[in-house]
């Protein structure tokens, strides 16, 4: 017990709290619908990938991209299949949010965790889980990755250290605390990753959570996806600040505002917050913004807000911005893109055809890893 409750204040955590790494001035962001400044913020945040690019591998960028790819072309083609009714019940896709799994997991270790909110397929694929299991999982499939019975929100995987794929809002956060106490308690050396949506942030679970953590010096990266909306609820009507990354502050934690549609951005300001987590046992609530390109889930009209707004964060797509640079740093040429969509593509259709050929579950299935009391 002791070890998890000893306070070692660090003078570094000052320096690194609240800190914009984007645009807009320190923790504030503006929110006029204006394509034409969209399209500037495009053309700047391309200059800095590009030097960030520089820096990397090939092999490890054509991985890069090749995971937001496979993200984007098994969502849309996991909508198409739902819209036919081979999925069923609730599907919240992640078109638009790739860059932010994407940068931030590809940096994990074996001995690492993650833990997420129902807005989980992308999230469990980067983590390890096969496509054909993910798809069979959104089939209701019995080679699903949990056999069928938790579907589009609950992909989980032990092995791949992957705990969900939670429904309820901010649940996880509060699980995620504890995966990280547990993580420092035995010494592992593992870090937690924990996302959630920003309507998240208003429930009780995130602030008692945020203070527990930096109380007991947890090794968790607390990761804010801001897509601007809780399903048809825009932030600025539901949370009297702005900033969310700001709110680190109150709890004293190091805290980083991330822009989400810029891979090398987020993959930079994970890798600050894993090193204070592995090397300092010490927390980060990172706000990475981003925005979701398609409704809150498969079910949404999506009548509460206007397409002039989305056409605005569709000018900063983050894998359109990353291709560019990538071609602008000379390190692939359209015909690679092509090779990779290709690629992302088979491996799609493999997984609907594992999904389509795997058998539903069988119906003993009903009576095992049920918990009742
Ligand atoms: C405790 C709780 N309250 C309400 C809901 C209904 N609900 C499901 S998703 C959602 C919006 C969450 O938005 P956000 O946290 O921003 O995540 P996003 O869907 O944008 O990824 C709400 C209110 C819920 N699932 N759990
Ligand atoms: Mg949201």
């Amino acid at each position: 017990m002791a070890k998890t409750t000893t306070r070692r204040k660090k003078a570094t955590s000052k320096k690194a709290a609240t800190s914009n790494n984007g645009s807009g001035k320190s923790g504030e962001v503006t929110d006029t619908v204006d394509v034409e400044q969209a399209k500037s913020e495009y053309q700047k945040r391309r200059k800095s990938q590009i030097a960030a690019i520089k820096k990397l591998d090939k092999e490890l960028l054509r991985e890069i991209l090749y995971q937001m790819v496979l993200g984007r072309v098994f969502e849309q083609k996991s909508a198409e299949v739902y819209r036919i009714g081979k999925i069923g019940g609730f599907c919240h896709l992640y078109i638009g949010q790739e860059a932010i799994s994407v940068g931030t997991q590809m940096l994990l270790e074996d001995r690492d965790y993650v833990i997420t909110s129902y807005r989980d397929h992308v999230q469990a694929m980067v983590a390890g889980i096969s496509p054909e299991a993910v798809m069979a999982e959104l089939y209701g499939k019995e080679g699903g990755n949990v056999g069928g019975k938790g579907g589009s929100m609950h992909m989980f995987s032990k092995e791949k250290n992957f705990f969900g794929g939670h429904g309820i809002v901010g649940g996880q956060i509060g699980v995620g605390t504890g995966m990280a106490y547990a993580q420092k308690y035995k010494e592992t050396g593992g870090v937690t990753l924990c996302f959630f949506g920003e309507a998240a942030v208003n429930q009780g679970i995130f602030h008692e959570s945020l203070n527990m953590a930096e109380l007991w010096d947890l090794p968790i990266i607390y990761i804010c996806e801001n897509n601007r909306y809780g399903m048809g609820t825009s932030q600025e009507r539901a949370m009297s600040i702005s900033s969310i990354a700001k709110k680190a502050e109150g709890y004293g934690m190091a805290g980083e505002y991330v822009d989400g549609m810029d891979v090398m951005e987020v993959r930079s300001a994970t890798e600050r917050a894993i090193k204070r987590a592995r090397e300092e046992s010490r927390p980060t609530l990172l706000e990475i913004r981003a925005y979701r390109f398609m409704g809150h889930s498969m079910s949404d009209p999506g009548k509460y807000r206007t397409t002039e707004e989305v056409k605005k964060y569709q000018e900063r797509d983050p894998i359109a911005l990353f291709q560019d640079s990538l071609k602008d740093a000379k390190v692939f040429t359209d015909k690679d893109f092509e090779e990779i969509l290709e690629k992302a593509k088979a491996k799609t259709q493999e997984a609907v055809d594992f999904a389509e050929n795997s058998p539903l579950p069988n119906e003993s299935e009903l009576f095992t890893d049920v918990l009742a009391e």
